[in-house]
């Protein structure tokens, strides 16, 4: 009797089924096609797009959303090297994801075959786990070594390149391993000891802040987050992947404070975020607080800055242990923190009432500020809000607050301009009954926007909002200040498109929208129609955010 055979695409989609992925995001290629094939028995939906950019970033995207790992699937040469990208910003983001490369095949190893090129050497400086597989019985093995890399300390990435006869060849199937419990839980609870000493920090802190970075989601660690600056009575910022943790209008919730509270406060508790460009790298601390950092990382704790306090492990673990250990003690000191939160809330008020005329203004061209404030008042709690642009992106930063958790997205420290059409994928497939609104700058737009096609392709209605000054203005205004005004026209400047009928050309809704009292209804508009849309919103090309006059982001 002939044994049962089976090929090294099917074995991939084995331990894709396997590890929970139930979608790959793909550009088709001769050297992976096995892999569809093995794709459909499993069940695992196949989205193919316009530019493997936009499958990394999707992988990266989905894998935010979910909690499970992401997977995109490229071919040979090309395929991998658009796919770079992607794989760079889930690296500086932290998020676990799986990039599979075809290869040429083994039997023509450094003979000059199509699409050839060195994958796992250029992979390998930003992934955590860059190999090839080697013969066709391993295929389902390495995928899961791979996925299991992904959560070495903090997550991030993997490559597998595998060689086209590799992947096509068929063995017995019980040559193959096919790894189906291989996982442990990653968690670290953190040094007792060290939480012990949070506790007495806490225990004796005037004037605490906490901030919560990205790594608060990525643990999955909100209801911590909220348990500990509620019994403790902290005021609680929050940066990428954790916006949203607290809504906006909660008590211990602040934003536009936070350069006062990092100068005045005595105790500084960072969590999950480096001390990097978006800290100043450590420098805007106050020299006298105390200062605790909590990660993931062990690499990440006291770099760049010196720290009185580090413990390594799972956010939520550790903050609900330190929580827990404070509130043992006769005085947590949280009564006499009203003060404290109160000086805070009134700074916080101030710079809000100081930009409100913005945010309202009626000007033509419409002021940036008004279109980031028609956003915010529109996002709902089931609303994910993704900013993909230079300037514009940076007046929603202080504008737009998500209302629940896991429903920010941002490219992360590597400032990817192009990730936008991908996380709206991402986060509408795997949040089928919830809205994705993305703000797109018209230059980051262009990078992926033919993508808006797969939206549309596979049904994946959202609000897409375009901030169009016909320009790259964040880097225009660098050029401005740098070289004078008669200068600073050169390479940044864009053609004044009509997104809108992008859109519509695509099988999408689009609008043009030049008036700000048209934005709001524009928006209705685009929710109503169930379609993916595009609202080109033409604000004023001549007004720059804050952030990009003071060029913090190169501070
Ligand atoms: C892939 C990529 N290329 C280039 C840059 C550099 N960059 C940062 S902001 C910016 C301008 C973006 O223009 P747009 O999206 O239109 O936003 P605007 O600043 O005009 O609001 C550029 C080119 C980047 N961050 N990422
Ligand atoms: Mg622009």
């Amino acid at each position: 009797m002939m044994s049962e055979t089976i090929s090294g695409g099917h074995l991939v989609a084995k331990a894709l089924k396997a590890e929970g992925v139930d979608v790959i995001y793909t550009l088709c290629g001769g050297h992976i096609i096995d892999i569809y094939d093995g794709c459909v028995d499993e069940g695992i939906e196949v989205i193919d797009v316009r530019h493997e950019q936009v499958a990394a970033h999707a992988a990266d995207g989905y894998a935010r959303i979910t909690g499970k790992p992401g997977c995109a699937v490229v071919t040979a040469g090309p395929g991998t090297t658009d796919a770079v990208t992607g794989v760079a910003n889930a690296f500086r983001a932290e998020s676990p994801m799986l990039l599979i490369g075809g290869q040429g095949a083994l039997s023509q190893h450094k003979m000059g075959s199509l699409q050839d090129l060195p994958h796992v050497d250029m992979m390998t400086p930003i992934t955590k786990f860059a190999a090839t597989v080697p013969s066709t019985e391993r295929v389902a093995d390495l995928v899961s070594m791979a996925f299991r890399e992904c959560y070495h300390g903090a997550p991030g990435p993997s490559f597998l390149e595998i060689p086209r006869d590799v992947l096509d060849a068929k063995i017995p199937l019980e040559k193959a391993r096919i790894p189906k419990n291989y996982r442990a839980s990653t968690k670290q609870a953190g040094d007792p000891e060290a939480i012990e000493r949070l506790a007495d920090m806490l225990a004796h802190a005037e004037k605490p802040c906490i901030l919560l970075g990205s790594q608060v989601w990525t643990c999955r660690a909100t209801d911590a987050a909220i348990d500990f600056v509620r019994a403790l009575n902290v005021p609680a910022y929050m940066n990428g992947s954790a916006r949203g943790t607290l809504p906006p209008g909660d008590p211990h919730h602040f934003q536009l404070s936070r350069r006062y509270a990092f100068t005045e406060a005595d105790l500084i508790i960072i969590v999950g975020t480096p001390f990097d460009f978006r800290m100043g790298y450590g420098k805007r601390l106050s020299p006298t607080a105390t200062v605790v950092q909590i990660d993931l990382d062990y690499r990440t704790v006291g770099k760049n800055r010196d720290i009185d306090l580090g413990i390594v492990g799972d956010a939520g673990l550790i903050l609900a242990a330190a929580a827990q250990a404070a509130s043992g003690r006769i005085d947590n000191a949280a009564a006499r923190r009203k003060e404290w939160i109160e000086e805070l809330r009134a700074v916080e008020t101030q710079a809000y009432d100081k930009r409100l005329p913005r945010q309202l203004s009626d000007a033509q061209p419409i002021d940036p500020y008004r279109l980031v404030h028609e956003i915010n008042e529109f996002l709902t709690e089931d609303s994910t809000y993704i900013g993909d642009g230079g300037d514009i992106v940076t007046f929603s930063g202080q504008v737009v607050q998500p209302k629940s958790p896991g429903h920010w997205m941002d490219p992360g420290p590597l400032g990817t301009l192009g990730v936008g059409m991908a996380f709206a994928m991402a986060a509408k497939q795997a949040r089928r009954d919830k809205e994705v609104l993305c703000l797109f700058g018209d230059g980051a737009f262009s990078l992926t926007g033919w993508d808006f096609e797969t939206m549309v392709r596979f049904d994946l209605p959202f609000i897409g909002v375009i901030g169009n000054n016909s320009s790259m203005n964040q880097i225009r205004y660098g050029q401005a200040a740098k070289y004078g005004e008669e200068r600073a026209r050169v390479g940044n400047t864009l053609g004044d498109i009509r997104y809108g009928d992008f859109a519509k050309l695509l099988g999408g809704h689009g609008e043009e929208v030049r008036d700000p009292a048209e934005i709001r209804p524009a928006l209705e508009r685009a929710r109503e129609s169930g379609k993916p849309s595009l609202i080109n919103v033409w604000v004023d090309p001549d007004v720059y955010a804050p952030g990009t006059m003071n060029q913090t982001m190169y501070k």
